[in-house]
């Protein structure tokens, strides 16, 4: 279905106030913050602190405490490093994550190709979400970026752009799971256009204070925090503004379990599991409401006005 072309807005109440603004930020090279990264086995590319310029106390705040930072680090879902929860964290230091760029390409007045310093050099923010996996489990996380329509503003995209692809590296040498055919490599995701300008979608560089490790999807990711883990693409080398709505890795892998808006939604099942719950981890059980919008519908529900998100799952 096709949309007007339209940012939308946050109320005035939901604006960070200028007051919240940190004064500076800070990257501290390599070596000297490898003891806080959480990384299994090592990395040449360890994380670096990255200090927000910006708080994120305009939005909902999650009522449970962020999770453990050594758990969102080592229970990871990132298939091109193998596909159990532990695999990610063993075998992203073979990332090579500088120097990294990202294409902008498509629908857009000005298509550029955009390097990672140009990215990190954005306004950067705390937001504090709720992140949920298709698989039931969920946590919260301290992602630090800037809004996607910020990125979005500098291609200029057309009045033709309705959907937003992104697309993962890939690098055989670096990936082993590249040689399971689980996905049809690279990984590819995409929002419509309007979901992709929402202020809630966020350009990703870091999480706990620090740049993204790599099994996190350095060196830059997009975070959805309203759908399925899913929709978040990790390592992301191209950013493709499109016409007609593609089909994106998972739908192709399986189309009736992974539909296109992957929205949270506790009213449709999983073909396999029931979405009604969660395990907020590091619980061993789903005893947590999944909500829906993945509690941000003040948000984002007006996106789907006139929607059935039973069919459009
Ligand atoms: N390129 C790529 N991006 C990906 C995935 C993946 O396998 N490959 N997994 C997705 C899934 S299913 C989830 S739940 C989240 C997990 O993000 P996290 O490991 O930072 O929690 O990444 C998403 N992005
Ligand atoms: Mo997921």
């Amino acid at each position: 279905m096709s949309r007007p072309f339209d940012v939308p807005r946050i109320t005035p109440s939901e604006i960070t106030p200028q007051n919240v603004w940190l004064s500076r930020r800070s990257l501290i090279a390599g070596a000297a913050a490898l003891g806080g990264t959480g990384l299994i086995g090592g990395s040449a590319q360890a994380a670096q602190i990255i200090e927000p310029l910006k708080a994120s106390k305009g939005f909902p705040s999650p009522s449970d405490p962020p999770s453990d930072k050594k758990l969102a680090t080592t229970y990871n879902n990132f298939y091109e490093f193998g596909t159990s929860k532990s695999a990610p964290a063993m075998n992203a230091h073979r990332l090579t994550v500088r120097p990294w760029t990202v294409e902008i390409v498509g629908e857009v007045s000005k298509p550029r190709t955009i390097g990672i310093e140009e990215l990190l050099a954005f306004p950067l923010e705390e937001r504090i979400y709720r992140f949920r996996c298709v698989e039931a489990w969920s946590m919260v996380v301290p992602w630090i970026g800037f809004e996607f329509n910020k990125l979005a503003a500098l291609v200029e995209p057309t009045s033709r752009a309705k959907f937003v692809r992104f697309t993962t590296a890939e690098r055989p040498s670096e990936m082993p799971g590249l040689g399971s055919p689980v996905l049809d490599w690279p990984y590819t995701e995409a929002l419509r256009i309007d979901e992709a300008m929402h202020p809630l979608t966020l350009v990703t560089l870091g999480m706990y204070g620090e740049t993204l490790p790599n099994q996190n999807g350095a060196p830059v990711r997009i975070v959805v925090p309203w759908k399925y883990g899913y929709k978040s693409a990790k390592s992301i080398v191209k950013i493709e503004f499109l016409e007609k709505q593609p089909i994106s890795s998972w739908t192709k892998a399986a189309a009736n379990e992974y539909g296109f808006y992957s929205n949270v939604n506790p009213n449709v099942d999983h073909p396999r599991w029931t979405q009604k719950r969660e395990r907020l981890l590091p619980a061993l059980f789903a005893s947590r409401e999944t909500e829906m919008f993945n509690g941000y519908g003040a948000q984002v529900a007006s996106l789907y006005a006139g929607m059935d998100l039973k069919v459009n799952h």
